[in-house]
């Protein structure tokens, strides 16, 4: 099978199985990824890029359970979108793996958890998806900043799509102002641990703080902590496997529309 037959394949398999967008792009290309790459598939040569968009309502709605709830929905689609096209680029001969969308992570020193395998903008961008907006996260001219982003290493050799030539973000800073920590300063900069503390409320960090409750804290505290709504909120956490308590900076973008017609 040639080269833009095998491409054509996957990526209509990850268009049938939840994907909206998807483009390619070599692992020469991705660099600041090699080492990850070469642990996950030492002969991968492409990374396929997949791209399954948000409900806007839910992602602009102020009860955070419904973008909660549809970044689960989104995160599946792309879940899905990665591993029927790794199957499909497995039946005709060519090791595949779906690399995860965001957990699970490798939770080792240096990054602890906040580094993916692959940096989805990173590998979105060079695959032609969209460009990087002021927020850092990938605007896309479809969807805007409302898609949830996933992908497959491959030893197949795809062909590459061409990063855009255009610049998708209008640059309004809106997501910068939206930012309810100031976590944002524009092209790309970001406070990861602003953000982190508002995104992940009852996450991982509400974990640690009660676990270090339990060693230092005075009992009458820790009955709080135990008895209080955060203990309630990380059990939701635990169960949904979604964690995260802000969405502003995707939802306000000007292109995080609805399609036209
Ligand atoms: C760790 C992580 C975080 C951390 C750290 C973010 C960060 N900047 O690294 C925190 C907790 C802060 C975070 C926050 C959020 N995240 Co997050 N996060 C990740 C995760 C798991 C890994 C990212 C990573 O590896 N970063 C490490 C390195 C590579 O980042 P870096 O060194 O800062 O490199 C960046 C810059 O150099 C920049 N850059 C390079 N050149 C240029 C040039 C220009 C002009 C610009 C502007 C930028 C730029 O691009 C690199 C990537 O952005 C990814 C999933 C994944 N595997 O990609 C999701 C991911 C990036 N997160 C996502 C989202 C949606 C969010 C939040 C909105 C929270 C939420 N409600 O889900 C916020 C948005 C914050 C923001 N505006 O960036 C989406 C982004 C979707 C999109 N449309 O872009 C991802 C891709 C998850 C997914 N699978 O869809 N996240």
């Amino acid at each position: 099978m040639t080269e833009k037959e095998c491409t054509k394949q996957a990526k209509l398999a990850a268009l049938e199985h939840g994907a909206d967008l998807v483009g390619v792009v070599k692992v020469d290309e991705l660099p600041e990824h090699s080492e990850r790459i070469e642990r996950m598939l030492p002969e991968a040569q492409s990374v396929l890029v997949i791209a399954s968009g948000h409900s806007l309502a839910s992602l602009r709605s102020g009860a955070d359970e419904l973008a909660q709830f549809d970044t689960i929905h989104a995160y599946n689609e792309c879940a899905r979108a990665a591993h029927a096209a790794a199957r499909l680029l497995e039946s005709r001969g060519f090791l595949s793996a779906a690399v995860p969308a965001f957990i699970p992570l490798d939770m080792e020193e240096p990054g602890k958890g906040m580094q993916g395998e692959i940096c989805w903008r990173r590998a979105s961008v060079r695959a032609g998806l969209g460009s990087y907006g002021e927020s850092g996260a990938l605007v896309t001219k479809e969807y805007g900043q409302a898609v949830r982003l996933a992908g497959v290493v491959t030893t197949a050799d795809l062909s590459p799509d061409a990063p855009l030539k255009e610049d998708v973000c209008d640059h309004c800073m809106r997501c910068v102002e939206a930012c309810p920590v100031n976590a944002l300063s524009g092209n790309g900069k970001i406070n990861k641990k602003l953000c982190g503390d508002r995104i992940f409320q009852y996450g991982f960090r509400y974990f640690q703080k009660v676990m270090q409750g339990m060693m230092d804290k005075p009992t009458d505290e820790l009955r709080k902590i135990v008895n209080g709504s955060g203990l309630r909120q990380l059990w939701q956490t635990f169960m949904t496997g979604n964690y995260y308590y802000c969405f502003k900076c995707q939802s306000q973008c000007p292109t995080t529309q609805l399609p036209v017609g």
